[in-house]
Order: structure tokens, then sequence, then C-alpha cells
């Protein structure tokens, strides 16, 4: 039995399988350039986030329906079953699919459709992010908020994803202020391409409660310190790391070390259609590669319902 826990980083578009993507093309009468799945899998070689996040939202296309979405998620939530999540803060990028010409309410619709009976059908509960697209300019993200007011009552939080590099946290600051007055938890990729300066900006300058990566902040004794002390948690994403080259390999994952050093760690899965393995595969992979003993893992889960937007009771519940 996989232990119980929460997955906290997942991009839900991020689960996208290739058969999936192949049966979406189909119904939808997409034209994808690949000839099959397996064509598809092997493109599957990244040498950095920018050229995982080309095939990433070139692959979207397959999307457009409420139902599609439903079915993306209702697959991811019964693999998350499965892999012993409990509980998933799920992560989607509207401003993605907006600029296909999918409206917003086909996305959280859909996708709402798939997480409203997940607890009954699946056994986990879910929240959704919407995150903003880094690398676009802060106005489409201001009017990506205002677009969402409507649907406030399905979105617990924002958060910022895409090309880190040369766009930093505080480009958004205005955006992540007005998110806050509607009640908005907050938090941010920061640290996983860009320098440690861009985690202390997206803690100081967006005022995020959780650090989404956070991997490069063992480059500034001084942020780990303070990370410690404001129990500051990071969703780390430890094969995306290796997948997306952050890392060489798994064995030079600073997991171990990031624990050691007193950081409310947890380990998720990111992108896992892409990225070789869902939350349950990556504990397996870090205590194979890193010797994470069965202590240090059952501290993960902990973490994960310790970072989760649930109230105390409905975390000690899920333990
Ligand atoms: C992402 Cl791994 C990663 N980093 C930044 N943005 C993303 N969107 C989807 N996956
Ligand atoms: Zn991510």
């Amino acid at each position: 039995m996989p232990i119980p826990k929460a997955e906290l980083h997942l991009h839900i578009e991020g689960t996208l399988e290739p058969e999936l993507a192949f049966a979406l093309a189909a119904r939808n009468d997409v034209d994808l350039p690949y000839a099959d799945t397996e064509e598809l899998r092997k493109a599957y070689l990244f040498d950095d986030l920018q050229s995982f996040l080309d095939l990433y939202y070139g692959l979207m296309a397959v999307l457009r329906t409420e139902a599609d979405f439903a079915d993306l998620a209702d697959a991811y939530l019964a693999r998350a079953a499965a892999q012993g999540v409990r509980h998933a803060e799920i992560f989607f990028d509207p401003q993605a699919h907006l600029a296909r010409g999918v409206p917003l309410a086909t996305v959280i619709d859909g996708l709402s459709r798939a997480l409203d009976r997940s607890e009954e059908r699946h056994g986990v509960s879910t929240r959704l992010i919407m995150c903003f697209l880094r690398d676009q300019s802060a106005e489409s993200a201001m009017e990506t908020l205002r677009a969402a007011e409507p649907h406030l009552d399905r979105i617990i939080g924002v958060g910022l994803d895409s090309a880190e590099v040369g766009h930093p946290p505080a480009k958004f600051k205005e955006v992540y202020e007005a998110a806050a007055a509607l009640g908005l938890r907050l938090v941010a990729h920061a640290g996983e391409e860009g320098p440690p300066a861009y985690i202390t900006e997206a803690l100081d300058v967006l005022r995020v409660e959780r650090v989404d990566h956070g991997l490069r902040c063992m480059e500034d004794p001084e942020l780990v310190e303070r990370l410690v002390r404001e129990r500051v948690p990071l969703t780390l994403c430890p094969l995306s790391n290796v997948r997306l080259r952050a890392i060489d390999v798994l064995e030079e994952h600073p997991l171990a070390r990031m624990m050691d050093a007193g950081l409310l760690c947890t380990i998720n899965s990111d992108d896992p259609a892409y990225f070789g393995g869902y939350v349950d595969d990556t504990f397996h992979a870090v205590r194979e590669a890193l010797g994470i003993d069965q202590e240090r893992l059952r501290t993960l889960a902990r973490n994960s319902f310790e970072a989760a937007f649930l109230d105390r009771d409905a975390a000690d519940e899920a333990l």
C-alpha cells in the first residue's frame, strides 16, 4: 500500500498521456505532428524547461471541450488514488487555453465535473490553483484574474508558472495583490531554473505561502535559514528536475540535504505524463537513488498534509 499523501505540485495539462492525447485528437479532428504514441514518447527528451514547454503547449491543441478536461482530470485522479494520493491541489494554465480559443468556463466546468466526483469515485479531495504564465504580460495575467472572478468558488489560489528565467516574480506584484484581496491563496514557481533571488522576491513581493520547486535555494545559505525559520513549504519535483536537466542524475538531487537542513520539503510529480512517473513512483525513485529511508518518506508524506491548503482537522483526518 502506498503511503497516504497530498500532491501539491501537479499541472493537470502535464497529466495528458500519449494515449489520451491521440484519443482526443481523433475525437476533435485535430492533426498531431506525430505518427503514433510511440513517436510522441520518443520526443520526450528535453534539454531544459523551454524545450519541454514547447511540446507541452503544442500537445494541448487536443484539449477543446468540457468533456476533454473532465476526462483528463478523471484519468489523473484515478492514477493519483492508486498512488496513495488523498488530496490534490491541481494547477491549470487558463492562458494556454484562452490563446487557442477555449473559454475559461469550458476549462473550469470541465475540470470541475471530474473534481466534484473525485471524493466519491477516487477518495481524493481536490482544490484548483489557477496559474499565470510568467512569460506573458502582467496585463494578461490581470485580465485572466478578472475573467476568473465569476468562478472563484472553484479556485482556491493562484500560481505562477512557465519560462522562469527573465521573468522575475516582481513583474506580477499587482496581480498577486489583487488575488490576495479576493481571498485567494498564493504560490509561485521560483528557483526551478531561476536564481535564489527569485525565491526571495516571491516571498517578499508576491507574499507567497508556498514555493513551487525552490530547488536553487541551496545556493544561498541565508535564504535556506529563512525558509527553515519561517517554515515555508517547498513543493519539490525530483523527476522533473532530472528530465528538464536542472540536475544531471537523480543521485545528485539535493532532497536529502534539504531535509537535513530542516526545510519543509514535499515531493510531487509536476507533469507526470512527461517526466516518467506519478507521485508514488517519485517516492520509490528517491528511496532508491538517494537512500531516503522509510521514516523520511513518512516525513515527506506528513509534510504534504502540513503544507496543503486544508484546515488542520482535515489534514489530520487524511493522515
Ligand atoms: C512546468 Cl516543470 C514546469 N515549470 C514551469 N512551468 C510549468 N508548466 C508546466 N510544467
Ligand atoms: Zn511545475
